[in-house]
């Protein structure tokens, strides 16, 4: 039966691999590759598996993490309090760092921890990063405590963007406070669609646990509203009832059994089964398909190359330096990529804006058509009519933004970036053809960052963003603290009649809610398209910087490689020339001259064969250990 260990055992593994093919790319010469494969190694062996914990501030995120580390290590309080993102992970001597938003990160005393984490009136952190040598951190799990939603939209923002980035979501609602309509929001809208794991947690346990009726009712209405992701085919939720507190308290006291009652161990387990089961086999696969491509690579394109060089006369392998060295190809090259990239967003953002305003323009019709079906309850308070109203409204925009954005944005932006990666890569093998490259337009296929390509640019955050942004700003009006039109016109309609009888609201009603909806999304029409913006232009920066990486290690490896050829060939002339006149043999003459060639390749081939074979070994554990494993 596999476990965690055999999984970091693997991980490992694999890390040495890359170091190893660095070695081996170093070794020949070619140092483009060797650099790069050095970073993959670095980035695999900080790759953690990432839990973070979210919801709405104080229902115990910091004191659940803290549970997990057997240890007051994160503050907690009363009050609105963890005014960061904190992500903890395993090291032997505890140490914390702070990454401002601005500026370079720099260490901080253990003992200030707290000062640093607490909220402040603007975050000034972009993060904290906590090592501690936690045992549960250990097995290559990181923890991320994010502060409470809905305190400050910053503070809100920063957590949301941690939610794609994790592994697992834990969100922790409260027995005391079952489920708050921004807490279903929150779900539906950010968690909702998440293909990583998703975990209720009902912290605060211990404030019901001794009232069987209390906790019928609340196991009720979970199993009622959290009914659609418990039974989701694909990745069901997990939804656990326990107490934080009791648990941190129980390990501070080493009071095992109060630890094991509070719940949170046996959660521990069933979230360590989860990621090692369902995560940890993920984050090795395009580690090693990074390494297969790498080896191919090495083989096919380097290994040819090595062989002709290394056969080319010394004179020639000079004027092939001089060439290599005299040009400026690779720079007019990432000039010409940079040129290419930044025409190609800013078309597919017109593209886009296009779109948005067609949409924008029907709006308020589909949305007076939609109305028909509001119906409203009889003699109920106003307030619940009013509330009803902007539910709809709201539940209805956010519709028809993610029907929207898949069925029109999603498109449009799949479109525009296969475009863009189909004309970097002819600007790619334009290259090739001019530095001479023995890399043919074929073998560029392959050294394209093709995960890159399979990126869905539509990246789930941005759906959930618009619809999100558009709903507060329509919450908003309810508490009456926007001036935007919308907020203005619906309160208006405050006084309307249907809102205080009947169980429809009459056509002109209709209308005007239809219009006041309208006027308040095409007002914030700009910032829409900043959002779009803000979407599109990183994907396609990261495919073009992706390739001028590649490239440029390409162009680096043969660079290097002439280099190498040149200097040992220097040597070895040298040589032959001292010993010239002791009239040697013939043969010990060409024996000499054999090392030219400083490694056959034959023996190159047979070392690279070996680390394709070691690669596989390592993929097949890892298939034997996700199917076997046990926490
Ligand atoms: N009774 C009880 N109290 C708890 C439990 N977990 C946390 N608390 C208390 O709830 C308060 C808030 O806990 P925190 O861990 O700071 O909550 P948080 O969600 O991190 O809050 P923010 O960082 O402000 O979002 C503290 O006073 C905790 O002692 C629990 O399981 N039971
Ligand atoms: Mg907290």
């Amino acid at each position: 039966m596999a476990n965690a260990d055999d999984y970091n055992h693997l991980r490992k593994m694999t890390v040495e691999l890359f170091l190893t093919l660095s070695h081996f790319c170093e070794q020949l010469g070619v140092k483009g590759h060797a650099e790069h494969l050095k970073e993959e190694a670095d980035l695999l062996n900080k790759d953690d598996l990432r839990v973070l914990f979210c919801g709405e501030f104080k229902r115990g995120k910091s004191t659940l993490v803290n549970a997990f580390l057997d240890d007051r290590i994160l503050p907690m309080k009363i009050a609105p309090c963890t005014g960061v993102v904190t992500e903890v992970r395993f090291g032997e001597i505890p140490n914390a760092t702070i990454y401002p938003i601005n500026g370079e990160e720099y260490p901080i005393p253990f003992s200030e921890l707290s000062k640093h984490l607490q909220i402040r009136d603007t975050p000034s952190a972009d993060r904290v990063i906590i090592h501690f040598p936690s045992d549960f951190c250990r097995q290559g799990i990181s923890l991320i405590d994010s502060p409470g939603l809905n305190e400050d939209w910053r503070r809100t923002e920063a957590s949301l963007q941690e939610i794609t980035r994790s592994d697992a979501v834990v969100m922790v609602l409260s027995c005391e406070m079952a489920l708050s309509l921004s807490e279903l929001d929150f779900i539906e809208t950010q968690l909702g669609e998440t293909t990583n794991g998703l975990f209720f947690v009902w912290n605060r346990y211990d404030s019901i646990w001794n009232n069987p009726e209390e906790i019928q009712a609340l196991k009720e209405r979970s199993d009622h509203y959290l009914a659609p992701y418990i039974n989701r085919p694909k990745n069901p939720a997990q939804v656990h009832y326990l107490s934080a507190r009791e648990g941190l308290v129980g390990a501070i006291k080493n009071d095992s059994d109060r630890k094991n009652n509070s719940g949170q161990p046996k959660f521990e387990q069933y979230l360590t089964e989860y990621l090692y089961q369902n995560r940890a086999p993920n984050k090795l696969l395009l580690p090693h398909r990074k390494l297969k491509k790498i080896i191919a690579y090495l083989k096919e394109v380097i290994l040819p190359q090595y062989t002709q060089i290394s056969q080319m006369k010394l004179q020639s392998l000079i004027r092939k330096q001089n060439t290599l060295t005299q040009s400026d190809i690779d720079q007019h090259r990432s000039t010409e990529l940079s040129e290419a990239t930044e025409e190609a967003t800013e078309d597919l953002l017109n593209d886009l804006i296009l779109l948005l305003d067609d949409f924008l323009a029907v709006i308020s019709q589909r949305s007076f058509e939609a109305s028909k079906d509001l119906r409203l309850p009889e003699n109920a308070p106003r307030q619940e009519r009013q509330d009803l109203i902007l539910r709809f409204y709201r539940n209805w925009l956010r519709q028809e933004l993610l029907r929207f954005a898949k069925q029109q944005l999603a498109p449009k932006i799949q479109e525009g970036y296969l475009e863009l990666s189909n004309d970097l890569q002819l600007i790619q093998q334009r290259f090739y053809t001019h530095t001479s490259l023995t890399k043919s337009p074929q073998d560029s296929k392959d050294l394209a960052p093709s995960e890159l390509l399979k990126l869905s640019i539509y990246d789930e955050t941005w759906f959930k963003r618009l619809p999100t942004f558009i709903s507060t700003a329509i919450a908003m009006l309810t508490l009456g603290s926007s001036s935007s039109p919308v907020a203005i016109s619906l309160l208006g309609i405050g006084a309307l009649r249907a809102w205080l009888t009947g169980t429809h609201l009459d056509e002109q009603d209709r209308r005007q809610l239809a219009e006041a909806l309208s006027i308040g999304l095409r007002s914030q029409r700009e910032e829409m398209i900043d959002l779009l913006r803000d979407h599109i232009n990183p994907p396609c920066l990261r495919l073009q910087a992706d390739l001028n990486r590649e490239n440029k290690a390409l162009y680096e490896d043969l660079r290097t490689l002439v280099e190498t050829c040149i200097s040992h060939k220097e040597k070895i002339t040298e040589q032959l020339e001292a010993e010239d006149d002791t009239n040697e043999e013939i043969t010990t003459f060409l024996e000499k001259k054999k090392k030219f060639h400083h490694r056959p390749p034959i023996q190159l081939q047979r070392m690279l064969e070996d680390y394709e074979q070691a690669l596989e070994r390592i993929s097949n554990l890892l298939i034997k250990a996700s199917a076997s494993f046990t926490p």
